[in-house]
């Protein structure tokens, strides 16, 4: 008899091995579904004073925890530092890490934390303007049924099988058969749950802010300049949203000023703030003035609802306000309009160059448009060189290598930033990095100009981390009428 129990031991001691294994195994797989939340980074641009941020926030995972964020100044920011931190939406940052914004290119990461799922903002402020940028924590992947079945039924047949095949199970065939029935039935549970399992899909931390549509909060807006004045805000929709501009303090030509921008909802009034970061911005604001000066700049959300960036007007006149944004959900990509004044006696503008070589920014820039007729698609190829040399390390800008901005002619049949008739368009070339990370010399653009005209465009590339901008002017001719 003990030589037996003694040639049973091991033998025992194996399968209770291998069904452990198996258990492991098949709980395994459960455990790591529940703890891959992925993490969400985003990329944001921030105009900021006179500052040019680029951040990129990695979002905590589910539940929260830790909050990179990396900053990375760009455009000639003057010395000094910002103050990082992470806040409940219209919270008061609480012991704020100071990020210094100097050298240009000089990327930064500081760890800030968001310890808890929901709503929160990162804020960044320069000691003027607090810019508030929403992100959200997921909540944490709660175990699901299939986790649970998988466990118990395991565990279960697991039990159920080490005891049916103890000596003392297997002289009761009985007892030794229900348990082995019970071990059958845990791990067939098991089984079929592992089968039938939906693949891992954990809550994802986006960059979607939550609907706020709350009023600003006067006290925690963050913009330095009080309640704004609106020399002539001139509200015009586009879409769903509707965009107010003003500007905080009375504007003159070649000083700056904080332009403000109210988005509110046609169809309910309320606070619009459920952008959603795109193209590595929450607005692209396009601010064209009466001189044709284009300022491609991204606003900074003091408030739900309501942007700010600072401009240096050149000319007085009125300027037109393209603000494009997608919201969240199924809002889709909209562009609203809007103006502002900077009074005083305007000037006419002189248009600019048309198609063929120029200078900018040190640079020779040869721009072809072969052909330009309405209703058709056409090409804008913009070739840079230096000092006889082509240039290729022109860096990508909001995730493309070069923007094309054009606005097309006013009832006047010239453009004119203010004429609602004056169609605003935005092309993108997107033309992979070369080996280096860098385009050039060539960035090229399509766009089809909806009716005949003169056009004004700009092309815009960045080099040592400055955005480089070249105005053109070109007219598009009717496409021919049928032969009658
Ligand atoms: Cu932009």
């Amino acid at each position: 008899m003990c030589l037996v129990i003694a040639q049973q031991a091991p033998r025992r001691a194996v399968v209770v091995l291998v069904l452990l294994g198996a258990l492991a195994a098949l709980v395994a797989p459960a455990a790591l579904a529940h703890e891959a939340t992925p993490t969400g980074v985003q990329r944001i641009e921030l105009d900021l004073g006179a500052r040019e941020l680029a951040l990129t926030i990695t979002a905590p995972p589910g539940g929260g925890g830790r909050l990179p964020v990396v900053v990375l100044p760009r455009g000639d920011a003057p010395p000094g530092e910002v103050q990082l931190a992470a806040v409940r939406p219209g919270g008061v940052p609480a012991d704020p890490v100071a990020v210094p914004v100097a050298p240009v290119g000089q990327p930064r990461e500081v760890a800030l934390s968001a310890d808890a799922p929901g709503a929160w903002e990162v804020t960044v402020a320069d000691g003027t303007t607090v810019a508030r940028v929403p992100i959200t924590v997921a909540v944490p992947a709660s175990t699901p049924g299939w986790v649970w079945a998988v466990r118990v039924g395991a565990l279960l047949g697991v039990v159920a099988l080490v005891a049916a095949l103890t000596p003392s199970a297997r002289q009761r065939p009985r007892v030794a058969i229900g348990l082995g029935a019970v071990a059958l039935v845990g791990l067939t549970v098991a089984g079929t749950a592992v089968a039938t399992a939906p693949s891992s899909a954990p809550t994802t931390p986006t960059a979607a802010p939550a609907p706020v549509t709350a009023p600003p909060a006067g006290g925690h807006a963050g913009h330095g300049g009080g309640a704004p004045t609106a020399p002539t805000p001139m509200p015009m929709t586009s879409g769903s949203v509707v965009a107010t501009a003003s500007t905080a303090t009375p504007a003159s030509p070649g000083a700056p000023v904080d332009l403000v921008l109210d988005l509110t909802d046609s169809s309910t009034g309320a606070r619009v703030d459920d952008l959603a970061i795109h193209d590595d911005a929450l607005v692209h604001l396009a601010v064209i003035g009466p001189d044709r000066q284009l300022a491609h700049v991204h606003p900074v959300r003091t408030a739900p609802g309501r942007y700010v960036v600072r401009l240096t007007p050149g000319a007085a006149g009125r300027y037109g306000v393209f603000a494009e944004m997608e919201r969240a959900g199924d809002g889709g990509h909209q562009v609203a309009r809007t103006a502002f004044e900077v009074p005083g006696p305007s000037v006419p503008a002189a248009p600019a160059p048309g198609p063929g070589p120029r200078e900018a920014a040190g640079m020779q820039v040869d721009v072809a448009v072969p052909e330009a007729v309405a209703g058709r698609p056409t090409s804008v190829v913009a070739t840079f060189g230096q000092g006889g040399r082509q240039v290729t390390d022109l860096q990508g800008w909001l995730g493309m290598a070069g923007h094309l901005m054009v606005l097309g002619p006013g009832l006047g049949g010239t453009p004119d930033p203010v004429d609602p008739a004056s169609a605003f368009g935005h092309v993108h070339d997107m033309g992979a990095p070369g080996p280096a990370g860098t385009h050039g010399p060539r960035v090229s653009f399509e766009h089809t100009f909806p009716r005949a005209g003169r056009y004004q465009l700009w092309v815009q590339v960045q080099r040592g981390w400055q955005v480089v901008t070249v105005p053109v002017t070109v007219d598009v001719t009717p496409a021919a009428a049928p032969a009658p």
